[in-house]
């Protein structure tokens, strides 16, 4: 993937405008993620090994909020059951133009993947061994989050699983201050400067709703998983399994 350098809140900004997933944002999408969260390309790696683990035959693979197909792929990557396909959806026409040009370059296997934009609220879940949230929750209202939660529950197969990824809140202040400060330097360190670490956050504030890693929890349990775990954690960034 050719990565361009994310420079779109490097100068100041007479008004800011809510984090939108446009044009301008795909074209330097991989080298922004990378570079904001901690620990990106090992939970990309390791969903493609949970998925290979996972996976049933003759069942769909669901990455939801895939942008450019960088879970797909690592899936796509791994899985060897037979008539098993992966269904990859997004709600940015933007991301899904580009993730399907990125996915008609990919040669690493044969498992049949439908890069579909739409509005993962509206798409039915249905005879899934493995769905992937790769951060992506945290964009949709939390008044929504413990349908769809519900709805991906009634979707799975037994034994099948679900992979949660979120940027996390803590009710504990000291924790919470902790956090963002460890993942700000994360920030600088990968060269982002001051300018840049505020005004994005100013962009994201009313767009994407951190919640506790007890509320994702909570959730879980609420909508039938009976079996979670978190399997990894790097400062405010987490991702859990939750298991039919
Ligand atoms: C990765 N999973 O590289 N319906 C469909 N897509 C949505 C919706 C919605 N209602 N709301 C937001 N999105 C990816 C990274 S990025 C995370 C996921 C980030 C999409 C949105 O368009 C964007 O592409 C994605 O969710 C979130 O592993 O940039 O922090």
């Amino acid at each position: 993937m050719a990565k361009n350098q994310d420079a779109i809140y490097a100068s100041p900004l007479d008004e800011m405008i809510d984090f939108r997933f446009d044009e301008r944002v795909v074209d330097v999408f991989p080298d922004m993620i990378q570079r904001s969260v901690p620990g990106y390309g090992t939970m990309i790696s390791t969903i493609g090994v949970l998925a290979a683990r996972y996976a049933q035959a003759d069942s769909h693979c669901y990455d939801l909020g895939c942008s450019l197909g960088a879970v797909t792929l690592s899936m796509r990557q791994r899985i060897t059951q037979e008539n098993c396909d992966i269904i990859a959806i997004d709600n940015s026409v933007a991301m899904i133009e580009r993730g399907q040009q990125l996915l008609a370059s990919d040669q690493s296997s044969t498992v049949p993947v439908s890069m579909v934009c739409a509005n993962l609220q509206d798409v039915d879940i249905e005879n899934a061994s493995v769905v992937v949230l790769n951060f992506t929750l945290q964009f949709i209202p939390v008044e929504d989050r413990l349908l769809l939660i519900e709805r991906i529950y009634q979707g799975l197969k037994p034994g099948g699983i679900l992979i949660l990824s979120e940027k996390i809140a803590f009710s504990e202040p000291e924790k919470h201050e902790f956090h963002i400060d460890v993942h700000h330097d994360f920030k600088r360190a990968n060269g982002y400067s001051d300018l840049e670490i505020s005004q994005k956050r100013s962009a994201l504030e009313k767009v994407l709703i951190p919640e506790t890693l007890a509320n994702h929890q909570q959730r879980l349990k609420l909508a039938g998983f009976e079996f979670s775990e978190l399997w990894f954690q790097c400062f405010n960034f987490i991702s859990l399994v939750a298991i039919k």
